[in-house]
């Protein structure tokens, strides 16, 4: 290291329980004797840490050294889950962790169970991030995840009443071993004000952006540690403070009220993140966000971070902005501005470098998901960027008028700014113009992408468009979510899977070894044991053991059909109840639901409801008992999905075909063995590609399918025609799980026969038929477990590393 060696602790027990009461007592400031549950996790995290931090100094001197070009990942979410699972994992401490804090008197267990996870994310997109950076550790690859650091997470979910009731997630309050703020990187944002022409020193007239107000932003670093390959990599999180000059006017202000109030207006910056994952809103907050984290991330990857005399002109060789989504799209007006009015640069040649340092990935297919931002909104917070954007814009026309002469219609379809129903800006247009690759997320999305939500643009530049298939990471949900099934596979064919997941396939031949199939049986069994003893406490529930585990967990929209699968339930006590099947004859199965609900989504909120009202009566119903059960432990998180994911056996991906972009829950549910009951979407197509036709319940629609459906969708119509939804309908709607009242379930039913957007009523009887061949695969134990092996062994193409040589390959030329 250029300024010397770090000191690491030595990887011995011996070594690890003296740092350990050393961070005990100079860290933390007590006894071991008089230490809380809190203290000794401070500690321990803080003892983790300390090995990291050798690698973490070296892998930043490396990256200085050698000047390779760096991955900028902005993203306005990343969902991390608990970090000292992850980081004892990758240090390969854990045995050693283990022995050290049991001489220490210590049960490790519930110091981990201590941990809050940094839920900065609300689903599929954070997470992909985070998998991502770890992944990039693990190859090597250089690079910096860009955030922000919200001070409230997605809210913790609780149940009152069986009705959704949001709890603010303050992760920060028990302490937070895991952050590093460098005061010293902070950075100035400006908003608001005005521009103005001046003439600068050689006579040139320029645009000048006079702001009106500012904050800092102040930058947490994290540790992404490689999989035990002594590279860790930065996460930068940058949170917002009031400027001196708000404490200035603290000072000085006579209404000292009034002042205190600007300086939280500032903080509020970073204060929460936003819960909905669909249809944006245009709060103005939100886009101080996206425009806060992105002017800090550039300001510091071109300030801070490349050489001081490094010539811009060379940028596109040392940088590539990935965005994640249309969120930080406001990183491209961003940087034209900073070469343009701040380093000198004339229009085109900015223009041309930015074009070659932006990449746009798109990640879902809802017209009303796709983000625009009023022009009027945009001139009064970043007057200066909304100027770009329209250059941009009508440069971008001309381009299209040359390649399509004549076509006036085109020009106004292509605009990046839409007249209707207001003038506003369409944020994936503009990444789309400005990016030099457009990427969707699984193999169907991407050509969707191409053919109905973007079709003009792939026209004019076919070349620009590309798939990279989302992947997961096998460290945190193989090797640390599911230890048994890890052991078992690296007893078998040795551990080089964990980072060549492909490898695998050497699985295949073990799914005909019956000893081999018995110890893999043997690892879910134990995975659903240890599931079931949580949630005893955790959530007061009971699961059966002996029971298929049919697990659905996501977030909760009606595209993704929750309410398919409920329908589903009813059907199965509707048949018992009404004496058409015994109830020795239905499957024993236990469903599990985990979802949260965007707060202000109201029907998915009355989801949610019924879910818990259909589990609450068929739960104590006897003449159901040991056959059907219905869990929903409240808060679905990271940490709960590490949990409940080992243990399944079934695996609902039910969404309305061309609907999911891609999914990932699904690649996790594979990998650890469970079988898929799913439509043709997302990635689910290339699930079912690869584990074989054999090994997954394919039903419903295909997506032209459903298009060629659509004109004149009438849901009545299947009830009508459908005696067994005619029946599980009348049961629900009757008020039978709802004390008798209808006026509660009307929500969900009504729009079911009415609405159904996303047409479960025209899946039903298909998903109906592709469950009662689950259950006839299910009644042969062998034949399973054969397909669940098959599926682990042939799911290796869904490793986050594969996504990341993609990626490097398609993308980034890095
Ligand atoms: C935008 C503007 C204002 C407020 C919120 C948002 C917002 C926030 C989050 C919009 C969308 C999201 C998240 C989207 C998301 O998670 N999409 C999922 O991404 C996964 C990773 O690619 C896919 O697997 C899923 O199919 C996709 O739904």
């Amino acid at each position: 290291l250029a300024s010397g060696p770090v000191v690491q602790p030595a990887p011995t027990v011996d070594g690890f329980v003296e740092t350990f009461l050393g961070e005990l007592n100079y860290g933390q400031g007590v006894l071991l004797s008089q230490s809380t549950v809190n203290d000794q996790y401070l500690a321990l995290a803080r003892t983790v840490r300390r090995y990291l931090m050798a690698d973490w100094l070296e892998t930043g001197a490396r990256r200085r050294q050698a000047q390779q070009k760096t991955v900028a990942y902005l993203s306005a979410e990343y969902l991390l889950g608990r970090q000292l699972g992850n980081n004892l994992l990758a240090t390969n401490l854990q045995d050693v962790a283990d022995a050290a804090m049991s001489r220490c008197g210590i049960d490790i267990a519930s110091l981990r169970a201590q941990e809050v996870e940094p839920g900065l994310g609300n689903g599929g997109l954070g997470r992909l991030a985070a998998c991502f950076v770890d992944s990039l550790a693990t190859m090597d690859v250089p690079c910096i995840g860009y955030g922000i650091r919200y001070e409230y997470g997605i809210f913790r979910q609780t149940f009152e009443g069986d009705r959704q009731v949001e709890v603010p997630d303050s992760w920060l309050s028990l302490g937070s071993p895991w952050e590093f703020p460098h005061p010293e990187r902070q950075v100035l944002v400006h908003f608001g004000g005005r521009t103005e022409e001046v003439t600068d020193e050689n006579g040139r007239v320029v645009c000048r952006w006079v702001p009106d107000w500012n904050v800092v932003g102040m930058p947490y670093h994290y540790m992404v540690p490689g999989h035990r390959n002594g590279v860790v990599n930065t996460l930068r999180l940058w949170s917002a403070k009031a400027t001196q000059a708000f404490d200035l006017q603290i000072f000085n202000s006579g209404d000292y009220a009034e002042a205190v109030r600007a300086q939280t207006f500032a903080e509020n910056i970073s204060k929460v993140l936003y819960p909905e994952d669909s249809t944006p809103q245009g709060k103005e907050l939100r886009l101080q966000q996206q425009y806060f984290f992105v002017a800090c991330s550039l300001h510091d990857f071109i300030d801070n971070t490349l050489p001081h005399d490094f010539d811009l002109r060379r940028l596109p060789e040392r940088l590539v902005v990935q965005l994640n989504d249309t969120h930080p799209v406001i990183a491209i007006p961003e940087l034209m501005r900073i070469l343009v009015d701040r380093k000198g640069f004339d229009w085109d040649e900015a223009w041309d470098i930015t074009k070659r340092c932006f990449a746009y990935t798109c990640h879902t297919l809802l017209p009303e998901a796709l983000e625009v931002w009023s022009v009027e909104l945009l001139g009064r917070l970043l007057p200066r960027h909304l100027e770009i954007i329209y250059r941009i814009n009508e440069e971008f026309l001309e381009e299209v008028r040359e390649a399509f002469p004549g076509d006036e219609m085109l020009v106004r379809r292509m605009s990046v700014i839409a007249e209707h129903p207001e003038r506003s800006v369409r944020m994936a247009y503009l990444a789309t113009v400005a990016g030099s690759k457009v990427n969707g997320v699984a193999e169907l999305h991407s050509q969707l992408l191409r053919d109905k939500v973007l079709p003009d643009f792939s026209r004019m530049w076919p070349d620009k468009f590309t798939n990279v298939t989302n992947g997961i990471t096998p460290r945190r949900f193989v090797l640390l979510a599911n230890r048994r099934l890890s052991d078992l596979v690296t007893d078998t064919i040795g551990d080089g899977w964990v980072t060549d997941l492909d490898r695998l396939r050497e699985l295949e031949p073990y799914a005909d070894d019956a000893s081999f199939r018995a110890a893999f049986r043997e690892v879910k069994q134990g995975n659903k044991e240890r599931l079931a003893a949580l949630l005893r406490v955790r959530d007061g529930l009971e699961i059966p053991q002996d029971s298929m585990l049919d697990v659905m967990v996501k977030r909760l929209h009606e595209y993704k059909r929750q309410t398919l699968k409920l329908l589903h339930i009813v059907s199965l006590y509707d048949d018992v109840v009404s004496g058409r099947v015994a109830a020795e004859d239905l499957t024993p199965r236990t469903v599990v639901f985990g979802a949260k609900a965007a707060p202000g989504y109201h029907l998915a909120k009355e989801i949610i409801f019924l879910v818990n009202a259909v589990a609450d009566t068929v739960n104590a119903d006897p003449r159901v008992a040991g056959r059907l059960s219905v869990a929903f432990p409240a808060n679905y998180n990271v940490t709960l999905a590490e949990k409940l994911i080992p243990a399944a056996d079934l695996s609902e991906q039910i969404s309305l075909a061309g609907k999911e972009a891609s999914g990932t829950g699904n690649m996790k549910f594979a990998l650890n063995g469970a079988l898929t009951i799913g439509t043709d979407d997302g990635a689910n197509v290339e699930i079912r590609r690869l584990v074989g036709d054999d090994h997954f319940f394919l039903f419903g629609m295909t997506e032209p399918e459903v298009e060629r459906l659509r004109p004149g969708y009438t849901p009545s119509m299947y009830y009508e025609e459908d005696a067994r939804l005619r029946s599980t309908i009348d049961l629900l709607a009757s008020g039978h799980f709802t004390g008798g009242d209808r006026q509660a379930v009307a929500p969900v039913i009504d729009n079911l026969l009415h609405q159904d957007a996303f047409m479960a009523l025209a899946d039903f009887r298909s998903y109906l038929d592709a469950q009662e061949r689950v259950e006839a695969a299910y009644a042969d134990p062998d034949a399973w477990s054969r397909s669940a092996i098959l599926n682990v062994a042939r799911s290796g193409f869904f490793s986050s590393d594969r996504s990341m040589r993609d990626y490097l390959d398609r993308i980034w030329h890095a």
